[in-house]
């Protein structure tokens, strides 16, 4: 049976008469079978990847090319007028994560089942998505982000767990979603959820009675926790989580003959973050009540764990008041307390406790007594780890401490995302490369080759106009794709800085008028979702939004300069801007960015980095070289004693220079109030002067400098600037997600043995 066949089998009428939602779900359910057959035993340790985020994406384009079908559903659909890329508009997004920490655990399934290796996820099926942004008179505005449709891809089993949530017993019931590996495997990943959850009690956005815990538990991922019972909540989701999965993973390696005193000879588990972390105590209960004393528990739990930390902010690293426990999870309280005194017998050291004199609970410092071993995300964020964030720890267990820089699936970041590229990377250097990134430094053979050059330039002419379509069909922009394409597509934080792109581009739109016009025109694009509590980056949001406006409105600024900022950024938006993408910003505070992912997104699609010597920027730097790269900015150490030395003044710097003065006051000036809200552009304006506590200022001469060599390196040396990005996409391959994981797997997991 050809592939027409098939699909008509399940249509039950020929292709062309079938609506595009038809299609979709012949072949969703064409994949589930292809998939189902490539589900392989596991024999020896299996991987349990343990994340409060999954962000996915769409799935139906990805499962098709790591099933080798892509072409075949493409070409049968076109004979019958049907075009896949209508067909993956049907497709809703589940936008189950925040940002890099969700996405890196979906290139991490990917590559899991790539690799051959054998690795499920654990998490929840939450009913919407992190939210939906739209923009209303330039303010953010949230709604659900629905995503489970009747055929979805998360399929529902007969498989109940008991959970105990605050003396209350609840059924946690298992939905499975098959990950499909590029020529590889079908591994799993296992998602959580309450049959009594009731979505109609959302109201006036995402607002909802987050008290009705039957009701609520699986509604949303992070429910705002500006409140406390906001953060209870938080709490309750979290055991749901790692109970339901520990039990899971109990009966799976129970089902493949596990004593449970050998737990670690079938089961490795990653702790993604703090989210996580009483799957600890969890799991050590769980064993109790097999029979397992306490101490060997702890040895066997020691043994199966392991934690990843992505992130330096303090205010991110979990700590939960002892209340909070008490009250949700009270059958786990007694095991962290003798967790923490066996810790206490470790060291003397006050800081490293897991219950502090506040009667605080250090998810982190549990995580790290507790497995046996902890990685950083990016060469330098494991170094600060080691040196400052968490010395102590390091002293007392430097051999737990490695590092793990991230990576991302080529799969749906180049040959998905990028067809054009992968088709003219092909032509020149085979497809070795769709299963070993290395083979991508074969593209250095043709540095400087005219040909392949202006081919890389037609390459990137074309995903700019396809961008340029997709803006003004999607969000009713009109872009000139002579222009250079800056993008930043980020979570909005302050740490990475959104407001130091905002303040140049007032800076620019200062010298526009005054004369002194920039090598190119700029289109300077954003995209980023505030979390719904976050005031000032929602003002940053508005001000941007606010300029935007302002410059279109101003004929001789608009010529050469255009700020878009796109509604509702996610995984698929991000597909659309990375392929046409000319300089990439990557311009957080060093030192806060762990990692970061976009950066090595940007450049494999042949964008250059204008960055700081931060996260995964630093390796990428180290890759290809200084002269491919637009570096600037404070270095991690001088921030990291400015902060120590708490000397920081950012009125000084406002003061003392007067073209970050005139950028800062602009906000409040006459253009932007007439447009704007004064009192969104008045709390930023403050907040740059009075706190501006990721040290925008300090970085602000440099970062004019840097971009405006980049903008005429562009305009002024069009081969030596496509040489470049030749060279970035060459070098990309150490980022690949397959090379992320087979470190883990070499280093801390072992499966298959
Ligand atoms: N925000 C880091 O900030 C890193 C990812 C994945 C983050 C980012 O630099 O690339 O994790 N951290 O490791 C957290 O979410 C806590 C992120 O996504």
């Amino acid at each position: 049976m050809n592939f027409t066949e098939t699909l008509q089998n399940l249509t039950g009428k020929p292709l062309a008469d079938c609506t595009d939602q038809e299609l979709y779900l012949a072949l969703l359910e064409l994949v589930r079978q292809k998939s189902a057959d490539r589900v392989q035993p596991v024999t020896g340790r299996k991987l349990y990847y343990i994340s409060a985020e999954f962000l996915i994406g769409k799935l139906l384009s990805n499962n098709l090319i790591n099933l080798g079908l892509y072409k075949e559903a493409r070409d049968a659909l076109a004979a019958a007028g049907k075009r896949l890329s209508d067909i993956e508009e049907v497709e809703p997004e589940p936008s189950l994560g925040n940002g890099g920490l969700g996405r890196l655990a979906a290139c991490f399934l990917d590559s899991l089942a790539t690799l051959g290796l054998p690795g499920d996820g654990v998490g929840l099926r939450y009913h919407f998505g992190l939210f939906h942004q739209s923009f209303e008179d330039g303010v953010q505005n949230e709604k659900p982000d629905p995503w489970l449709t009747a055929h979805s891809w998360a399929e529902k089993t007969d498989v109940t767990y008991p959970v105990e949530l605050a003396g209350k017993e609840y059924t946690a019931r298992l939905y499975k979603l098959a990950v499909t590996g590029y020529e590889g495997r079908t591994n799993t990943l296992n998602l959580f959820d309450l049959d009594t959850i009731d979505e109609s009690i959302v109201h006036d956005g995402i607002a909802f009675d987050k008290t009705a815990i039957d009701k609520n538990l699986t509604l949303f991922l992070y429910p705002d926790d500006s409140d406390e019972a906001g953060r209870y909540l938080r709490v309750y989701q979290q055991y749901l989580m790692v109970s339901a999965g520990a039990q899971l993973i109990l009966a799976e390696c129970a089902a493949r003959g596990c004593c449970y005193h050998d737990l670690a000879d079938y089961a490795a588990i990653q702790i993604n973050d703090t989210h996580p972390s009483m799957v600890i105590p969890e799991l050590i209960r769980l064993l109790g009540e097999k029979g397992i004393e306490f101490e060997e528990a702890v040895e066997i739990v020691t043994k199966t764990c392991a934690y990843t930390n992505h992130t330096i902010l303090a205010e991110a690293l979990e700590k939960w008041p002892r209340a909070y426990l008490d009250a949700v999870v009270p059958q786990l309280m007694p095991i962290i307390e003798k967790l923490d005194k066996l810790a206490r017998t470790r060291t003397k050291d006050e800081s490293l406790a897991i219950i502090d004199k506040d009667d605080r609970v250090h998810m982190a410092h549990m995580d790290i007594h507790f497995t046996h071993s902890t990685n950083g995300v990016a060469t330098l964020h494991t170094e600060i780890l080691k040196n400052s964030e968490l010395h102590g720890f390091y002293e007392l267990y430097p051999e737990k401490f490695n590092n793990k820089t991230n990576g991302i699936t080529f799969r749906r970041w180049l040959l998905e995302c990028d067809p054009r590229l992968t088709a003219e990377l092909e032509q020149r250097i085979g497809s070795g490369f769709r299963k070993d990134a290395a083979e991508l430094e074969k593209l250095l053979a043709f540095a400087d080759d005219e040909t392949v050059l202006n081919e890389l330039t037609a390459v990137k002419k074309a995903n700019k106009e396809a961008l340029a379509d997709w803006l003004l069909r999607t969000q009713n922009v009109k872009v000139n794709t002579e222009a250079m394409f800056d993008i930043q597509s980020k979570r909005l934080h302050e740490y990475k800085r959104q407001q130091l792109n905002l303040l140049y581009l007032i800076h620019q739109y200062h010298e526009i008028k005054a004369g002194h016009l920039p090598a190119v025109p700029l289109v300077s694009v954003f995209g980023a979702k505030a979390a719904p509590a976050y005031t000032i980056a929602k003002d940053i949001i508005h001000a941007l939004l606010t300029l935007s406006k302002v410059i279109a409105a101003d004929p001789e600024v608009s010529k050469w300069l255009q700020v878009v900022f796109i509604e509702n950024y996610n995984v698929t938006a991000a597909e659309k801007l990375i392929p046409a993408c000319d300089l990439s910003e990557q311009i957080s505070l060093a030192s806060k960015e762990a990692s970061g992912t976009g950066n090595m997104k940007f450049m494999l699609n042949g964008a250059l980095t204008l960055g700081t010597m931060d996260g995964a920027n630093v390796e990428i730097s180290q890759q290809v070289g200084d002269e491919n790269i637009y570096i600037f900015g404070q270095t991690s150490n001088q921030v990291i004693h400015r902060y120590a030395a708490g000397d920081y003044c950012a009125a000084q710097w406002y003061e003392g220079d007067a073209n970050i003065r005139r950028a800062i006051d602009f906000l409040t000036g006459a253009e932007m109030l007439a447009t704007g809200h004064a009192e969104n552009l008045t709390r930023l304006h403050d907040e740059l002067i009075h706190k501006d506590w990721f040290q925008t200022l300090p970085d602000f001469n440099a970062y004019v400098v840097r971009k405006g060599q980049a903008l005429s390196d562009y305009a002024c040396d069009p081969r030596g600037w496509r040489r470049k990005c030749l060279v970035n996409i060459a070098k990309a391959g150490m980022f690949s997600s397959d090379r992320t994981i087979a470190e883990y797997d070499r280093d801390i997991w072992h499966l298959g043995q």
